[in-house]
């Protein structure tokens, strides 16, 4: 990784104000009277914009000179947050900004806050790749970000006497100033119809597809800009829009009750958000939505390809890398054999070979519910051409494995792209092992459990096509521009190198053990739990104490993220303090942070369920100077950058071999909070680095997870024999904690004993006690857990999501900087 220079980009605290001043008037009509912090952010953005957008033209133009190879990010996800700050610190400006405005008499913290959240993503998956477009550019790597300009992003939500309530997301409503329309290359996309097959003279079978309806694709830009503001990316989102041109051929040759029947709403392609992450939905909405993008960011790429090469498209893959995030945008796999098929009309082996040179596909999880698969009959009403397509891979790819293990029919049926059930279904995931040249997990743990226990023998076929990348977060936003205070802090004692080379931080170790330095770290922990202690009385009228244990869990609610076994043990410390009033325990906030699918019943009752026993415990004087629940409505990146800096504590404690990485964990760690965590994800990765003195890690190993399942896991057992657990799951079904309302949480119970725990939380209860007993203890030792922070901190270095990238352009993509002057 580079330094950041910043020496070309002079701009001084008057030319700021001037700019903003400008757009205050010209841009929004205003003055700075009337302004209210709306308006100034507004201008702020456009003054910010102006030098976004005059590195980017500079950008392109070194790209285009260069004909540079690049990477081209597919994703239906991006969940970028807010990009004042962000754009503000990456051109070192964030400081004559500030100081800027504080002359114009207004508070730039005060301005970032009027910035809606761009929530283009449910969680982990969708930030990553906002990570990964911040990092491209900072490498000056070139890359182009493909994706859904969703009109409403993930739901806002509300809790209503303890339930979430989901609102629907305007982040648009009054306009986004960092995105840039581009009418001019808006793509067309079929959908529907059928095919025709016909035969040319020399007896070649080609195949028209006749779409029964076509819609527009508008572009819309969002530059990327890298540490140092050198390079400026984009990342290009497709609004639908119906399409103006009325396709009459179609009417005219029998597809008009198709295309009177399956005329789709347009507009609707591009309208929201799919809520739910890790389990399938299988709406057709959801498939064209796939498609959508996928095609049209693939006529995008062809267009700027035959701009420099014509058609000779045996360079093809030498200028293209397609890397897929997860299987939602797999269908371009068969989209782009159909373009070299049917229309360049390339022959099959050369257009598989440029598909297969081209295309790499990350897997992000190993829950069987979010491994996607879509019916055969829906693949072939929406798209006729391709469901052929995929027969013909899959045809092609079963001679292959005939070969290899010839008259095998079971590994040929585990291996089809097709699954024979019933309802016949294309499994995404195996189109995209056939269809890539490299797959990768995200964490080693993961990858080794997708080579061995997702595709085991896909590695017999293609050794090395498997690999791993491990996930990393871009510390420009979480840790500079989050945590001022520390990042100052840790400026005077190392330097301002760290945000593009993380692992410097480690010089932060030799000073784990000085008491002045320790004072200091926790002294900026101390502030940051002050301003969070703030932000809970603002948004939840609850005071808590700051000397308290800010103990954090925040991430999408999942069963198999076990926020429901932290739960049972915030109840069973209030049952022994209830109990035993000197029960020895230093304070401590539970604060938790996350949204459920509008459609996971057990996931909403575990929110209740949280609520209802955080009001309980918050109003119950004989415990609540010692312990708080907080549950922080509307999780999101912007509320995250809150939270993490005021952490003392992380809970990653999914159950082993579920949570494919995580990457809170870093987040987390990165900003001096200590991890108690399972062995799943990046946690092992992270106890590697900071050692097994800086981290609590408790429960069962993947493999002792395995063992258990076959060997038969009955959570009754636990039930009978721990009495602990006992009182706690029966107190679930009084009404305590629902006055009037017993039964009100007994779901929670039910999942845990009839319901069989599915994962574990009972297995692991004992182990969970006994990690936050250790915890405890560690924490009432002031300078042992400082020094645990601070070398939490400094061991992070392995996380920057540089280094993520820096194995994704060695392993996979073959890259070569550019430099942009
Ligand atoms: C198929 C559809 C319902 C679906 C939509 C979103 C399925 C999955 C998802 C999102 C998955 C996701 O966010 N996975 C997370 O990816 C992170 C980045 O690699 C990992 O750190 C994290 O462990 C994993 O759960």
């Amino acid at each position: 990784a580079k330094s950041a220079d910043t020496s070309s980009i002079t701009y001084s605290k008057a030319q700021i104000k001037q700019s903003i001043v400008k757009h205050l008037h010209s841009t929004l009509g205003t003055d700075e009277n009337k302004a209210n912090n709306h308006a100034w952010w507004k201008a702020t953005s456009a003054a910010m914009q102006e030098l976004v957008l005059e590195r980017l033209r500079t950008t392109q133009k070194t790209h285009y000179i260069n004909d540079t190879r690049a990477v081209h990010y597919f994703s239906a996800e991006f969940l970028m947050g807010r990009l004042l700050s962000n754009n503000m610190h990456n051109f070192n400006l964030f400081e004559t900004a500030d100081a800027a405005l504080k002359e114009l008499g207004v508070e730039l913290t005060d301005v970032l806050e009027e910035e809606p959240d761009m929530a283009l993503g449910n969680g982990g998956l969708g930030r990553l790749a906002a990570c990964f477009l911040d990092s491209l550019a900072t490498m000056d790597l070139p890359a182009i970000g493909y994706g859904i300009h969703y009109e409403h992003g993930l739901f806002r939500q509300e809790i209503k006497n303890g339930a979430q309530i989901e609102r629907p997301d305007s982040w648009r409503h009054y306009g986004n100033p960092w995105e840039i329309c581009r009418p001019e290359s808006i793509q067309e996309v079929p959908l529907f119809g059928y095919v025709e097959t016909k035969y040319g003279a020399n007896g070649r079978v080609k195949k028209e597809w006749h779409p029964g309806n076509i819609v527009k694709g508008v572009p819309w830009d969002i530059p990327i800009v890298g540490y140092g503001a050198k390079t400026v990316n984009v990342l290009r989102l497709w609004q639908s829009e119906s399409s103006d041109y009325f396709n009459w051929d179609v009417f005219n040759s029998g597809g008009y009750v198709d295309a009177q029947r399956e005329n789709i709403q347009a507009e609707t392609i591009s309208k929201v958000l799919y809520p739910n992450d890790e389990t399938r939905a299988g709406k057709e909405l959801r498939l064209i939505q796939q498609y959508f993008f996928c095609a049209c960011s693939l006529k995008d790429i062809i267009r700027r390809y035959k701009r420099a090469h014509g058609d000779d498209w045996s360079r093809f893959s030498e200028q293209v890398v397609i890397q897929l995030n997860d299987t939602h945008p797999a269908i371009a796999i068969p989209e782009l054999m159909r373009i070299l098929v049917d229309r360049v009309e390339l022959d099959w082996d050369t257009a598989w070979g440029i598909c297969t040179k081209t295309f790499a596909y990350t897997n992000h999880t190993l829950l069987p519910e979010a491994l996607e698969r879509w019916p055969v009959r829906m693949i072939e009403k929406i798209l006729p051409r391709h469901i052929e397509i995929i027969y013909e891979i899959n045809h092609r790819f079963l001679s292959l494995v005939e070969k290899k293990w010839p008259g095998n029919n079971v590994i040929k049926a585990k291996l089809s792209i097709i699954e024979e059930s019933t309802e016949k279904m294309v499994r995404m995931g195996n189109l995209s092992v056939v269809g890539s040249f490299a797959v990768n997990g995200v964490a080693e743990i993961h990858s080794k459990l997708v080579k061995e226990n997702l595709f085991p023998e896909f590695e017999a076929l293609w050794p090395g096509k498997l690999k791993n990348v491990t996930n990393g977060i871009t510390p420009r936003r979480w840790l500079k521009a989050c945590n001022p205070l520390l990042s100052e802090l840790i400026g005077k004692k190392i330097g301002n190198d760290w945000p593009s080379d993380l692992t410097r931080l480690n010089k932060l170790s030799e000073f784990a053990d000085n008491t002045t330095f320790q004072n200091q770290f926790m002294k900026v922990k101390q502030k940051n739990k002050e301003a969070l202690a703030a932000e809970i009385k603002h948004l939840t009228g609850i005071s808590v104490d700051t000397k308290a244990i800010f103990d954090i869990q925040i991430k999408r609610l999942h069963e198999y993220k076990r926020q429901h076994l932290n739960l049972i043990h915030i109840m069973a410390l209030y049952k022994r303090l209830l109990e035993d009033p000197s029960y020895d325990m230093h304070p401590r906030v539970f604060i938790f942070g996350a949204k459920a699918a509008p459609g996971y019943t057990l996931a909403k009752d575990i929110i209740f369920a949280i609520n209802k026993v955080a009001d309980k415990i918050n109003n119950d004087p004989r415990v609540n100077h010692i312990i708080k629940v907080v549950f922080l409505p509307n999780y999101r990146v912007s509320l995250a950058e809150k939270m993490i800096p005021a952490a003392d504590v992380s809970q990653q404690i999914s159950t082993a071999g579920k949570e494919a990485s995580g990457t809170g964990n870093m987040k987390l760690a990165l900003n001096g909070a200590i991890t108690i965590g399972t062995l799943d994800g990046a946690n092992i990765e992270i106890a590697e680095e900071v050692g097994d003195d800086n981290i609590f890690i408790f429960g069962m190993t993947v493999d002792e997870v395995t063992e258990l399942s076959k060997k038969g896991y009955n959570p009754f057992d636990i039930y009978y024999h721990n009495n602990e657990v006992k009182a706690v799951l029966d107190w679930l079904d009084t009404d305590y904690f629902t006055p009037g309302q017993p039964g009100a949480l007994s779901s929670l119970k039910n999942s845990m004993l009839s319901g069989g725990d599915p994962y574990m939380c009972l297995a692991d209860y004992e182990s969970y006690s006994e990690a936050n007993r250790a915890l405890n203890i560690a924490y009432r030792d002031k300078s042992r857990w400082a020094k645990m922070a601070i070398l939490n901190t400094a061991k992070m270095g392995k996380f920057t999501s540089d280094r993520s990238i820096a194995d994704y352009v060695e392993r996979i993509w073959k890259l070569t900087p550019c430099t942009v002057e």
